[in-house]
């Protein structure tokens, strides 16, 4: 492992499809060339082999492509973690299933690997009715089979996903969660534990609430951060920076391990502003970290014409999880602002829309143009969804101001359509 015993890095955890094998090399090289950063982990939800047939060994070439993966991170002395989730079905007390476990694990080990993670996540909470039998509780299942797997592998290292893995699975009451001061006492020491925070998705993580959390589990968790993941919902997308998360958490860690978009090219900011906040130690301005790799990330867009206006237009206007940067945020006054008062009173506001809707223009004129074609894909749901809101702002604007009569734009509205529209007006019909 490089630099230093805290683990940071990146983990393809996401459900939906995994990041391409040039994506993935892409990302080993940035790792590589961040202070900060020393992991890999390999965890793709839809990698059949890693979880729905998890007793299934790779076929060759499969194999042969995790090979290349690992050995690149090894010549580039990143860790490389990989993944097993058997939990949809495994029946813990089992021994064929432990034989299955152990012939996946060996084949991983046979290309060369020798760090694990078994995870639990997203799992049933029950046991099978054999397991019932065995043992009095599924921390203890799960506690029997991680253990006995740890020292299976003697010198290797293993990080365990536990079934609650936040303050809302455990009712936000840890203390007071039988499942996880189960785990605390049983699962040997030396064994990693993952948190994503109070929630799946934790805007914040407060000091006080991993301090909590270690008193239980009995050592310092790794942090599975899903602050930028995206894959709940396919219509969102984050360019933003690490944040909400303080220095002082760090002493609490044993490591963070960033779960991040789908849309693999999405990823520069939210990563390289983990790595900066891992690697320095006195202050931290997420704000002013996130504008300095914004200059960074316009050099793999692929067209040389891009201005840092508008790659920052980007980036504020699709931040973090229910926040928008400072673009995004006046955006969205001025389109308010038109639509609750006369013209009259727009004010700076009318300009200030133009301006920023000339900037969006131009970066999707740019990025279609753009080389990085794989870049452009990744983004173009939500650039193209912003355009067209914009688009209808811009003509409604224009109608209060010199239009007659009602405000027509057929070819924008009605927007959604279809099943999924149907059934959520029926459900959430406010
Ligand atoms: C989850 C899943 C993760 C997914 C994320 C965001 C964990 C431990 N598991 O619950 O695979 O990407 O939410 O949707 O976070």
């Amino acid at each position: 492992m490089r630099n230093s015993e805290f683990t940071c890095g990146v983990l393809e955890g996401f459900y939906g499809r995994p990041w391409s094998v040039d994506q993935r090399y892409q990302l080993f090289q940035w790792i590589q060339n961040w202070d900060g950063m020393n992991t890999y982990m390999y965890a793709p939800k839809d990698d059949l082999y890693h979880r729905s047939k998890w007793r299934e060994l790779y076929p060759v070439p499969s194999l042969q492509e995790l090979q290349a993966l690992a050995d690149t991170c090894r010549q580039k002395e990143l860790q490389f973690i990989y993944a097993i989730a058997p939990g949809l079905d495994i029946t813990y007390s089992d021994e064929n299933d432990w034989d299955y476990l152990l012939k996946k694990i060996g084949q991983v080990q046979s290309i060369g690997v020798n760090q694990f993670a078994i995870l639990f996540d997203d799992i049933p909470p029950e046991l099978s009715n054999q397991d019932q039998i065995e043992f009095s509780s599924f921390a203890e299942a799960q506690a029997y089979v991680t253990n006995r797997l740890f020292e299976y592998l003697s010198n290797s290292s293993l990080v365990f996903c536990p079934t609650v893995y936040c303050g809302r699975m455990a009712d936000y009451d840890v203390p007071g969660n039988v499942y996880l001061n189960e785990l605390g006492q049983s699962l040997i020491k030396g064994i990693d534990i993952f948190w994503t925070g109070p929630e799946v998705v934790s805007k914040e993580i407060p000091v006080e609430s991993i301090r909590e959390l270690r008193r239980i589990i009995k050592r310092k968790p790794i942090i599975w951060d899903n602050l930028h993941a995206n894959d709940y919902d396919i219509r969102q997308i984050f360019f933003g920076p690490y944040t909400g998360r303080s220095l002082e958490l760090k002493d609490e860690l044993a490591g963070i391990l960033s779960n991040p978009n789908c849309q693999f090219w999405a990823n520069y900011n939210p990563l390289k502003t983990l790595a900066v906040f891992n690697a320095v130690s006195e202050s931290w301005d997420p704000r002013q970290t996130f504008l300095d790799s914004s200059k960074e990330w316009m050099r793999y867009f692929g067209n040389d014409e891009l201005i840092e206006e508008e790659i920052l237009l980007l980036g504020d206007c699709f931040y973090s999880p229910g926040h928008m940067g400072d673009r995004g945020i006046q955006l969205v006054e001025s389109v308010h602002c038109f639509m609750n008062h006369d013209p009259a009173d727009w004010g700076v506001h009318l300009d200030s829309f133009k301006k920023l809707e000339a900037v969006l223009n131009s970066l999707c004129m740019k990025l279609m143009a753009a080389s990085n074609r794989d870049l452009l894909y990744d983004f173009y749901l939500a650039l193209w969804e912003l355009r067209e809101e914009m688009e209808y702002v811009s003509k409604w604007v224009e109608w209060k101001l010199n239009g007659k009569g009602e405000f027509k734009s057929p070819e924008i509205v009605p927007r959604r359509q279809g099943i999924i529209y149907a059934l959520q007006k029926v459900i959430h019909p406010d």
